[in-house]
This record gives structure tokens, sequence and C-alpha cells, in this order.
């Protein structure tokens, strides 16, 4: 097994994938004095200045453009970033031959003893990444939280920085390339099917998930949702102790009303009264994670009631954008995969005109077709999933196909009724008409500001006479 002490002077060590990963790993080992090269598919004009110097600079043997599968033989051990699949054929060559391969996550796991707290899961990881990481810092603890969420962690351990605790945000492709990578505390929020374009089946998925756990001991701890009937199926595979959060009377932590209800030792229980902003699923099952995990390091509840209450929901996650002639506009453009949408669409009260579409990711849109028939009065399609969505739900409801978000939020405003929702929660990647989910989710915005600069509140309608505009600006995510 490789350890920091393996990554010395003479040690040669080869990183694929040149993104902010793969750079970070690639500082962390020049610092270690190792010799170095970079394979990346894509051509060097990628990188910025800063990184192209610095590969030049620190001498580093450079492949753009495709992988040699010599380069990958060389190395005595190699770095993978995790949007580099691990079974293509110069990596699968590489193993065969011997030759140890990593993810950048592992590595930075090797150059640390500080504890971790890991937090994966299909869905709400960066909510309750950043949820806990608030909580903590709240209790005067000096927090790193990085990982799939921004910051690697070889970036922090290079840094040198101090902390208390490390949150780290994991995604199934990180928990992949790990060996050695253990967390104190594990969280698994939920699993839906996504990244199926990636992995051969639901199953392999989940069992990516799992390994998160799978280096505990019993004196770890592993934060699971007690509901979610596929993580319940996989209980004994589960070596640390386990604390589940749900609805459950038996959950160690659940929700009740508008309060989380925590079980402590000795049959003691400590109840939050969550904050508005919070207090509606998905966002309630996310404090529910986080008070429990932070509870397991000992912060204290005045500081979880502290940092509840000055949590800021984060942008393009069921963010109310504002209303307009009583419809509410609500931006989840970080929806990027089914159980994303059914979430959102599970906590809808109103009749809900829905905004979906972008890059398929292989899932099953039938998986949601309850909660079309029960929520959707209107659905909108984008992008180059629109022919397979429209084919899943034909029978669920009304489909409408728009080419552009102008046009599909202008679309929605026209059949949008006070009291109604406007939601855009894709189920989809949004590579194929931007450049990721944050510009997607800026296009509805700018969609939905140009209703109220507009003056009727309304898109231009041929003539049609409109109500007038009342836009209220509200607290996100409510
Ligand atoms: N590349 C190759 N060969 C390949 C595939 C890719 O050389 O076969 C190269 C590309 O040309 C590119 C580089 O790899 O130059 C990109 O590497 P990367 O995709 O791993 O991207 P990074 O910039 O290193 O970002 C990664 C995470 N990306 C992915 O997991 C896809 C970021 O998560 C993470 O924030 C960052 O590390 C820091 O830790 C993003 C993400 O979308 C946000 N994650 C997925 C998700 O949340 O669903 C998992």
């Amino acid at each position: 097994m490789i350890d920091a002490d393996f990554f010395s002077k003479d040690k040669k060590v080869l990183v694929v994938g040149a993104g902010r990963s793969g750079m970070a790993a690639l500082r962390l080992l020049a610092q270690q004095g190792c010799q170095l090269a970079i394979s990346d598919g894509g051509p060097l004009s990628r990188l910025g200045t800063a990184d192209q110097q610095w590969l030049a600079e620190h001498t580093v043997f450079q492949e753009f453009g495709g992988h040699d599968q010599k380069t990958f033989l060389w190395a005595q051990c190699i770095v993978v970033s995790p949007g580099v699949p691990l079974d293509v054929e110069e990596l699968v060559k590489a193993r065969a031959k011997g030759i140890t391969v990593i993810g950048e996550l592992e590595l930075g796991s090797l150059f640390t003893d500080i504890d971790i707290i890991a937090v994966t899961g299909t869905n709400g990881k960066t909510t309750v990444t950043s949820m806990i990481g608030d909580l903590l810092k709240a209790a005067g603890q000096q927090i790193f939280v990085g990982g799939n969420i921004g910051t690697p962690l070889s970036e922090f351990v290079l840094s040198g920085a101090r902390a208390d605790v490390l949150v780290l945000e994991v995604s199934s492709f990180q928990i992949d390339s790990a060996i050695s990578f253990h967390p104190h505390i594990a969280l698994l929020l939920n699993v839906s099917p996504d990244h199926l374009d990636r992995y051969a089946s639901y199953g392999a998925y989940i069992d990516s998930k799992m390994k998160i756990f799978s280096r505990q001991k019993r004196d770890d701890f592993a934060v699971i949702n007690g509901d979610d009937p596929q993580i319940k199926k996989r209980l004994a595979a589960i070596p640390s102790t386990i604390r589940a959060f749900g609805r459950k009377k038996s959950s160690h932590a659940r929700l009740v009303g508008t309060k989380a209800m925590v079980q402590l030792p000795k049959g003691a229980r400590e109840e939050y009264q969550l904050p508005y902003s919070l207090s509606t699923y998905p966002n309630s099952d996310n404090c529910l994670a986080a008070i429990v995990a932070v509870r397991l390091v000992g912060c204290p509840s005045q500081a979880i009631v502290k940092g509840l209450e000055a949590f800021k929901c984060l942008e393009h996650r069921l963010s109310h954008v504002g209303t307009i002639n009583g419809v509410a506009y609500v931006d989840d453009s970080k929806a990027t995969n089914i159980g994303a949408l059914q979430s959102a669409l599970a906590g809808m009260e109103k009749p809900v005109h829905l905004i979906a579409g972008g890059r398929d990711k292989g899932g099953d849109y039938q998986l949601v077709g309850h909660e079309m028939r029960t929520k959707v009065k209107n659905l909108i399609l984008i992008g180059e999933a629109a022919g397979k969505m429209a084919a899943a739900f034909a029978d669920c409801v009304e489909i409408k196909r728009a080419q552009t978000m102008d046009e599909a939020v202008a679309m929605a405003a026209l059949a949008a009724q006070p009291g109604e929702v406007v939601l855009l929660s894709p189920a989809c990647a949004s590579f194929d008409m931007f450049k990721g989910y944050a510009e997607r989710g800026k296009a509805f915005q700018e969609a939905v500001a140009a209703l109220q600069r507009d003056g009727s509140g309304r898109p231009q309608t041929g003539g049609r006479t409109l109500p007038a505009v009342e836009m209220r600006l509200t607290a996100p995510c409510e």
C-alpha cells in the first residue's frame, strides 16, 4: 500500500487530467520532489497562463491532446483526476503491469492526519458539506471545507494551513480512486440514479457510494438516510457505528413538524426549531444529517442554533428568484439528475410549471412519473434530452418544447396562474446548451428578470393583455 513516504525524490509520478485537481496534485508532488509527468486528453491551451508557466518552470513532462501508453508505463504511481474514467485503456494496462493508480483525494489524504467528515450522496452534498462547515465555525472551530465542492484536498495540504476538522464533499468518482481514504465520520445522504453514463449499472453506482464506509472502524461513524430503501438494504456492509436520520421513530434524528428531534446517549433528547428557509424537504433532511454529524464531533447545541439561523442556501438549489403576479419562480438548476428533480417536486405544495431537459445522463425518467402526474401542470422541455423525456412523460402531463431558456420561461409565464410555481429543475446535465449548471441558472434568472423589466410581467404575447407586474424578491430556498 502506498503511503506519504512513497512520494520521495526518486519516484516517477504521472498525473492524468490537468484540471483543478490534477494541477493541485502536481503542485503537492512537486513539493515532495517527485519526477513528474502530466497527460491530458485536451489541448494545453485550455490551461490558464499561470498553470502553463508553472508546468514549464517545474520541468514537468507534458503530454496534451491525447494519452500515450508509454507515459503511463514510465510511472511508478499514477494520480488520476476524478473526471478521468478508471477504465481508459492506458490505465487498465498500467494497472495490469502493477502500477498503483490513485485519485487526487486519496493523494491529499495521505499527507494529513486531521479528522475528516466526508459527505456523499446523489443530492444535497454541497448543502450539507457547507452547513456542517458553518455549524462548526459557529462553534469557533477552524474548518477546511473542500473536495468535490471546489478546493481540492491536495491544495489545502500544500497550503500548510491548520484546521481542527476537514469537511469534504466526496463524489463517487473520488471514492472509486481511493485506497486508504478513511473519514472518521462519513455521511451518505441518499442514492438515486446518476452518472449512468460512467457506471455499468445503478447497482454499481450505489456500490461505489457505499465504499465511503469500507475502511471505517467500529469507533468511526456512518451517518445514513434511514428512509432510503437502497441504503437500508446495504446496512450490513457498514463496519462503523451507524446513526440514521429520517422520518422513522427509530432514527437518531427525525423531523417532527418543523423541528429536528435528536437522540443523545442515555435516553436524552434535544430539539432544534429549523429556520423557515430550511424547514421544508429536502433542506429539512439536509439539516438532520448535518446536526447528527456535528453533534458527533462535540459541536455545542447553541452553535448549531446560531449556525442554522445564519445559514444561507446555496445558489441554484431551489432558490426563490422572485414572485411575479403571484407566480413564484424557483431556480433549481443544480438538479442535474432524476433524483434531484424528484426531491424538488416532492417538496412542492402548489401546481408546478416545470422547465426540464438538457444532456441526458442515462437514467430512467419513469422514476419521477408519479410526481409528474400529481405535481406538474405543464412540462416545458429544453435541450438534447427533450425527445427522450417527452416519450417518457407523454401519458403523465401536457408537454411543450422550447429552443432557449428565454422561450421556456416565456411559455411557463404565459401558462402559470397566481399561486402556482415556475420551477427550473432540469434532471439533466447542462453542457449541451451551457458551460455548467450555474450558467443555466443565471439564464433562468435573467429571463425572469426580463419579465419584470418588460413591465407587464408576461412575455410578448402577440397582443394579449396580461395583468400588471409585482416582483418581490424574497429570501432564498423558500
Ligand atoms: N481528461 C483527460 N482524460 C480523460 C478525461 C478527462 O485527460 O479521459 C482531462 C480533461 O481534458 C481536463 C481534465 O481531465 O483537462 C479535467 O479533470 P476533471 O474532470 O477531474 O476536472 P477537475 O477540474 O480536476 O475537477 C474535479 C471535479 N470534476 C469532476 O469530478 C468531473 C470537480 O467536481 C471538483 O470540484 C474538482 O475536481 C476539485 O476537487 C465537479 C463535478 O462536476 C464540480 N463533480 C461531479 C458532480 O458533482 O456530480 C462528480
